[in-house]
């Protein structure tokens, strides 16, 4: 995005979040770690600013980022109804597609008028009347960061550990290409306001339950090399699920693994669900899979995305496999 436009669009957010007495959060489906924390810093810091702010979850907390729920609370397609009554201002973090907020794309796109929306995914929808859309923020968190400043708002606080969760899941502790010098700056900053790097690190990364353990060595032993060793294939089966005990939160960040080994460009991760499977995709330097993703139905970043689809398992890997071939030629 353009610097002057950017920072336009920011300054009316701003004002708009300035002008509101109460704001309401929501954000995609399935929480993660630039979710949570985007959506818990701009209400910690809105209810500091003295506005009746809270942030509203379609689905129940993953496991291992429950100590990020900070003020968030799940709630019904009809409760978030009377929410959205409520309040002021709706601001949609970490997601511009409303195929993405699933069970509450009802509500948000019939409130088009108080709704905004700040994310970093590309390909926005016309959701809102006010977008600040940057995919070259490493995370909604950093654009999160530039509101609270603008508006003035202090970074302090529980504010400061929720900014530097949104940052530094995002970009895999500053080690993914998202990375530059604006997300170790922010992250330098939070470290002056308080963060405890390595506490936090624990709490994150450290902290897995030995189900996923055993879900993840399942995983990695069914894997498969195609393509001369550039495309790695790996399936989780609701068999695997069901052996292991582990849950389906329990699979985020698992697709990375594939990435250790030297030569592998792109990997596949498939999660059988009820009746639909999940696919991630990750690429190392070439190829675009937020591409291939939309031609599989989904979208997301370029080194980062996915689809879902509605069919068995192994048809979905044929597929998927078929799809990364011809991206890798
Ligand atoms: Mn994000």
């Amino acid at each position: 995005m353009q610097k002057k436009s950017h920072a336009k669009t920011l300054e009316k957010i701003a004002d708009a979040v300035r002008r509101a007495r109460s704001i309401l959060t929501v954000s995609h489906a399935n929480p993660d770690g630039d979710n949570l924390g985007s959506q818990a810093a701009l209400v910690l810091a809105a209810r500091k600013a003295g506005k009746k702010a809270v942030v509203a979850l379609q689905d129940p907390l993953p496991h291992r980022l429950a100590f990020m729920a900070g003020p968030a609370a799940t709630v019904s397609p009809a409760r978030l109804e009377k929410l959205a009554d409520a309040c002021d201002l709706i601001v949609v973090l970490d997601t511009c597609s409303l195929s993405q907020l699933e069970s509450f794309a009802g509500a948000i796109s019939r409130r088009k008028e108080k709704t905004i929306v700040m994310d970093h995914h590309s390909m926005p929808e016309a959701i809102g009347r006010l977008r600040l859309i940057d995919p070259g923020a490493a995370a909604t968190g950093m654009l999160v960061m530039e509101l609270l400043d603008r508006l003035g708002w202090p970074i302090e606080g529980p504010i400061v550990q929720a900014l530097a969760g949104a940052i530094l899941t995002d970009t895999g502790w500053l080690r993914f290409s998202n990375t530059g010098l604006a997300a170790i700056l922010a992250v330098a900053r939070l470290v002056e306001k308080g963060l405890n790097p390595h506490r936090l690190y624990d709490q994150i990364f450290q902290s897995d339950r030995p189900h996923r353990i055993r879900l993840m060595t399942r995983m990695l032993d069914g894997m498969e090399l195609h393509c001369s060793g550039r495309l790695a294939v790996m399936t989780i089966s609701r068999r695997d699920f069901a052996d292991t005990g582990a849950t389906r939160d329990e699979t985020e960040n698992l697709i990375n693994e594939a990435m250790r080994i030297a030569g592998v460009e792109i990997a596949a991760l498939l999660v059988e669900g009820d009746g639909r499977i999940r696919v991630s995709l990750r690429s190392r330097r070439k190829v675009d899979v937020a591409e291939m993703a939309r031609s599989l139905g989904g979208g997301g970043h370029v080194r980062a995305s996915g689809a879902k689809l509605q069919m068995p398992l192994d048809q979905a890997r044929q597929l998927v496999i078929q799809t990364c071939r011809k991206a890798l030629k």
